[in-house]
């Protein structure tokens, strides 16, 4: 089951590798990556431009549901496999429940509202369901505590299946936090059985530390952990940096500013990435499920802009698949692959939104490249906090003004 990890790292800057792609995407909003790249002259990985776009795939249009309404902040929703409830993190601390009958329960699965500094960009900010819940009853955690420190602790659920054992916490990780933003949050099984906990750079504004590129500490990567074959977690032995002196054995990927959402997408084999950019570019990138040690770019780039100099040297970085300017929005919320049974026509397509200007867009990877991208009249979503999807697959969006929406075929 276990898949062995690509090592592609290359701390000497030697063999760049040549990654950037064209977007193809047929509306107005997609930035076009590739010719972006050239401009900048990142000719040694310029790419000949295709032909016209593809025509948009015959899809009509979607529409959303109300699931549930009142929420404190909602900012997350997922399902233990195979289970008909719907789990919903609150940033101000409680994970709650859609019953199986539709009704959000009054009480909490778990509330961890006297262990989290809230507000901003703090708070309880992920929840992953261990792939063997069934049987272990074990799901993890991911908020900034009371210090303001990234808190990773796992719980378990208790004889009642509605409501978790408060008192089962079990750390797992803690790292400390610089400043109050850019604390990532995201937590995800790999298909590969590993925790994996995407970390932003410990926040400020240009990652003042350089924590992006510096794989001796925990921020602004991705962390690879083995929870179950250790205590509380293992290296596992081919993570990137494992023999790389100085750098810590837990990072699978650095290059990130604050990954405000990532998906695995087990049927097409692609990990999701969605990097919120500084003041000018929003971004998505696609990389390979088992690919190691990928440099995400920041804060060398902001998408595909040179940011901490100019004339900068990306060899080596991993170029967004799409990429949009603040003209459309002011920090990209990232959504998942759609692989339920609603939109049929829209399965293996990914959604993704922006906390600002709230739309809802999706486009699919063609051989690496973006392409049917398409922006969604759903009417308003208000602040997009993040998607999500039940154990069936159907995709969901929460919202800062406490909404959560199931998507559907339009009318
Ligand atoms: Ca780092
Ligand atoms: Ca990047």
């Amino acid at each position: 089951m276990k898949r062995s990890a690509t090592k592609r790292v290359d701390l000497s800057g030697g063999s760049a590798r040549c990654r950037i792609r064209l977007l193809a995407a047929p509306r107005s909003f997609a930035v076009r990556a590739g010719a972006l790249a050239a401009a900048l002259g990142h000719g040694a990985c310029s790419s000949t431009p295709t032909g016209p776009p593809p025509p948009p795939p015959a899809v009509g249009s979607l529409a959303t549901e109300v699931v549930a309404t009142g929420l404190d902040r909602p900012l997350y929703l997922t399902a233990p496999p195979g289970d008909s409830r719907l789990f919903i993190v609150e940033q101000t601390g409680a994970i709650r429940i859609v019953a199986a009958d539709g009704n959000l329960r009054g009480t909490p699965f778990l509330d961890l509202a006297g262990r989290i500094a809230g507000g901003g960009e703090r708070g309880l900010l992920g929840l992953a369901f261990h792939p063997d819940y069934v049987s272990n009853g074990f799901f993890y955690v991911n908020y900034t505590d009371t210090n303001g420190d990234t808190v990773v602790e796992r719980y378990t659920a208790s004889g009642d299946p509605d409501v978790a054992a408060p008192g089962s916490a079990t750390p797992i990780l803690a790292v400390p936090q610089p400043f109050a933003n850019h604390n990532g949050g995201q937590l995800a099984f790999g298909p590969d059985g590993m925790l994996y906990v995407f970390m932003g750079d410990g926040g400020g504004a240009g990652d003042p530390f350089s924590t992006g590129q510096d794989p001796t500490d925990l921020l602004g990567s991705i962390l690879r952990l083995d929870v179950d074959g250790g205590d509380p977690y293992a290296i596992p032995p081919d993570n990137p940096f494992v023999d790389v002196a100085g750098a810590r054995g837990e990072v699978w990927a650095i290059g990130l500013r604050n990954p405000w959402r990532a998906w695995f997408d087990v049927p097409g084999g692609m990990l999701y990435v969605a990097d919120v950019g500084q003041s000018q570019r929003e971004e998505v990138n696609a990389v390979g499920i088992a690919e190691a040690g990928v440099n995400y770019g920041w804060n060398v780039l902001e998408g595909t802009l040179c940011f901490a100099e100019e004339g900068c040297d990306a060899s080596g970085t991993e170029a967004p698949v799409l990429e949009y300017s603040h003209a459309d929005g002011c920090s990209i919320t990232g959504g998942v692959v759609y692989r339920g049974t609603l939109l049929p026509e829209l399965v293996g397509h990914y959604f993704y939104s922006d906390f600002c200007s709230g739309f809802l867009r999706s486009f699919r990877l063609q051989g690496g490249v973006a392409v049917e991208g398409q922006e969604w009249n759903v009417g308003g979503l208000g602040s997009v906090t993040s998607f999500g999807a039940d154990a069936a697959g159907e995709m969901y969006v929460t919202s800062a003004e406490g909404r959560v929406y199931r998507i559907v075929p339009g009318g």
